[in-house]
């Protein structure tokens, strides 16, 4: 891996509701990045960044992973953050650690509790926030 110097770094979070696709997501930026060959699946269990046992039985993050990328001369960290509710800390910890959030959602079910809790953060971290519509 290429040596990057801070100002070449960027840290975003995928944060939002429980099963709103944030581990599928960072699964595809891997793939997309060239990170890994082919998709893990939370179905399967073999995503990279819910490769813990508990998250392979729950089928669910439980706590957060950092997954990179690296794209346009720059290193991009991606912080998969749990989104059940009972795992908020983890959602505090890794907004005090990016610069970015993006509030994945889920199409189908909207602004969820999840949703909720990561806008209210991200509002009291003054942290820039994406949106993606999953
Ligand atoms: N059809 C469809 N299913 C998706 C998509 N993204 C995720 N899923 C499915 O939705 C479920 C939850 O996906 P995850 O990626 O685990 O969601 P998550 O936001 O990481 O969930 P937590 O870790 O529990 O917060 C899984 O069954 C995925 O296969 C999508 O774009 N389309
Ligand atoms: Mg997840």
């Amino acid at each position: 891996m290429k040596i990057y110097n801070t100002s070449q770094i960027r840290n975003i979070a995928f944060v939002g509701g429980n099963k709103s696709g944030k581990t599928t997501l960072a699964e595809a930026v891997a793939v997309n990045a060239g990170l890994v060959n082919r998709m893990g699946t939370v179905e399967t269990g073999n995503t990279l960044s819910d490769y813990r046992d508990i998250e392979i039985e729950r089928k669910s993050s439980v706590v957060s992973t950092v997954l990179y990328a690296e794209a346009n001369d720059k290193k991009v960290n991606i912080i998969d953050v749990p989104g059940f509710t009972d795992f908020q800390g983890e959602v505090v910890t890794a907004f005090s650690a990016v610069e970015t959030a993006v509030v994945v959602v889920n199409a189908q079910s909207g602004v969820e509790v999840g949703t909720e809790i990561a806008m209210m953060h991200a509002e009291k971290m003054n942290t820039p926030v994406m949106f993606a519509i999953n």
